[in-house]
């Protein structure tokens, strides 16, 4: 299947995100738990490797426990910095701004030896679209309710976001594309939302995945989620699901389009389990 996909102001925003790396000297990664390969973007390794680095599995509340301890050691291994984190639950906003303390300590202890004192962090959010960069950064925001604000001398429009020990949150993410590596990254991405539904053929999105669900011994989940039977083909399961939720035109043609949006609604919203659909290596 090919994905008429085409990375539109791949350029303006590379060229914003090195401005920004120019001002930081922590970036934090934001992925996504259920697709730490694909939703990771392999520029960055370049773009960032002179900065301290914070990985953020984000989601991993819809993620798979056991392989989110897995790619958490996977991405440890590397020497970065890994924090499994749940955007959207603001009693977890404490792990997130003790792992940022934790990645910045060797860079405060380098200004100390220097005789720096009390020199603010500068860390900014970086990540593919619909990783959950903006819910993280306006949780981060809320609870500190005040921004700091221009700093004059260093950036004239840049906002930032006190957060605890002394570090300074770019308020704005670096924003880049996801890299299609090969069919299934990009499959997965479209699955989770990461690529927009309006340049996909959502019936074979959902096909795909109800495919793959099969094929990773998954599917009940799913089955037992609508209360259908599988049949003999991929479609049956479809096509059961629609006829079970009445998702029919003219009264006896399928809604292809409808169950299709369905199910790929329900895995975002993680109403199958918490499935994770890629094994480091
Ligand atoms: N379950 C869950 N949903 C999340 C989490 N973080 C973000 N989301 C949802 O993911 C979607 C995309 O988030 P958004 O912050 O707009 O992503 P961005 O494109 O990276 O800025 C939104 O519907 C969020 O509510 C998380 O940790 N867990
Ligand atoms: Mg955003």
């Amino acid at each position: 299947m090919n994905i008429n996909w085409y990375p539109g102001h791949m350029k303006v925003t590379k060229d914003l995100l090195r401005e920004n790396l120019k001002l930081v000297n922590i970036v934090i990664e934001v992925i996504d738990a259920r697709i730490p390969k694909s939703s990771k973007n392999p520029d960055f390794d370049k773009l960032f490797q002179d900065k301290k680095r914070l990985i953020v599995l984000n989601k991993y509340d819809l993620a798979d426990p056991n392989l989110n301890k897995a790619w958490e050691d996977y991405y440890k291994k590397k020497g970065w910095s890994v924090v499994l984190y749940n955007s959207t639950d603001n009693k977890e906003l404490r792990k997130l701004e003790s792992a940022i303390n934790d990645a910045s300590k060797e860079i405060i202890e380098r200004y100390k030896k220097k005789g720096f004192k009390n020199k603010t962090i500068k860390a900014m959010i970086a990540g593919i679209p619909n990783v959950g960069k903006s819910t993280l950064i306006n949780s981060l925001a809320k609870k500190k309710s005040t921004k700091t604000g221009n700093i004059p001398g260093i950036t004239k429009s840049k906002q930032w976001i006190r957060l605890t020990g002394n570090i300074d949150l770019l308020d704005t993410p670096g924003i880049l594309w996801p890299k299609f590596i090969d069919e299934e990254g990009a499959l997965n991405l479209a699955y989770t939302g990461a690529i927009k539904d309006e340049v996909l053929v959502l019936e074979e999105i959902a096909f795909k995945f109800v495919e793959k669900m099969e094929k990773v011994g998954l599917i009940n989940s799913i089955l037992e989620r609508y209360g259908v039977d599988a049949g003999e083909k991929t479609l049956d399961i479809i096509e059961n699901i629609a006829k079970k939720r009445a998702l029919i035109i003219n009264k006896t043609e399928i809604d292809y389009l409808r169950v299709s949006k369905l199910i790929v609604k329900d895995y975002r919203d993680g109403n199958f389990g918490r499935i994770t659909l890629e094994k480091p290596e």
